[in-house]
């Protein structure tokens, strides 16, 4: 997936024509939009296929099956355009080993630690484990809570090179900065973005605060 300006927009916003005005409205400062059930269930799956024309498109679909469920899922979301998928590590690694081959070569992202209150229930003493496991699944990265940056630098220990994109920035409280200072590569954020009348100029802050992040802690912006 493309590094450039490191933002990632979640797009759940259920109406499709204001939707696609904040796709429009912030062109140029995310690398990707990523949708998840409440649009693609408000506007139907043909809305993967309409965003990938023009946006590297992430289904947030959490995919969480037997490994033959999770092959149809992860190959229909490719079909329709998806440039990436995110799928759940707990189902283990078969699952996501069917996810990885179904996707045929489109991103698929993990999630570890859920970056809400609960996540820290179930889901983050597991998070390391799955974290490991999907590297060896081949998966090209994971998902961390930026709402718990310690949380991310932890998991950044564990997957080296692989891609991490953290959720969890403004409305559930986490920092773009923290998040990246820890070893994210991505931000991913929609309320913040998509319930804002200014949509752009939330977009170019958080974008401002991701490049300062970058310069502060010596990694080169791409
Ligand atoms: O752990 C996760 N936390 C999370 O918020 C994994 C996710 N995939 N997400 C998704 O990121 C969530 O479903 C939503 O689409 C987005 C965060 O949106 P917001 O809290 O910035 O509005």
């Amino acid at each position: 997936m493309r590094k450039k300006t490191r933002l990632i927009l979640a797009l759940d916003e259920t109406r499709e024509e204001k939707a696609m005005q904040v796709v429009e409205a912030v062109r140029g400062l995310v690398d990707a939009v990523k949708i998840n059930w409440p649009l693609v269930l408000s506007a139907s799956p043909s809305i993967i296929t309409k965003l990938s024309k023009s946006s590297d498109v992430i289904c947030d679909f959490k995919v969480a099956d037997i490994p033959n469920t999770n092959r149809l899922i992860v190959a229909e979301a490719v079909r329709l355009g998806a440039r990436g998928i995110i799928v759940h590590g707990f189902t283990g690694r078969d699952s996501v080993r069917a996810s990885v081959e179904a996707a045929r070569g489109a991103d698929v992202f993990v999630v570890t630690e859920m970056s809400h209150p609960g996540g820290q229930e179930f889901t983050a003493p597991v998070a390391e484990r799955i974290a490991s496991m999907a590297m060896e699944c081949g998966a090209s990265g994971v998902i961390a809570p930026a709402t718990r940056p310690e949380s991310v630098r932890k998991i950044r220990s564990i997957v080296g090179n692989l891609l991490i994109l953290a959720p969890g920035v403004g409305a559930q409280g986490g920092s773009a900065g923290s998040a990246i200072s820890m070893g994210a590569d991505h931000v991913i954020v929609g309320r913040s973005i998509y319930s804002d009348p200014d949509p752009k100029g939330v977009a170019e802050r958080i974008c401002a605060e991701i490049t300062e992040a970058l310069s502060s802690s010596g990694k080169r912006v791409l």
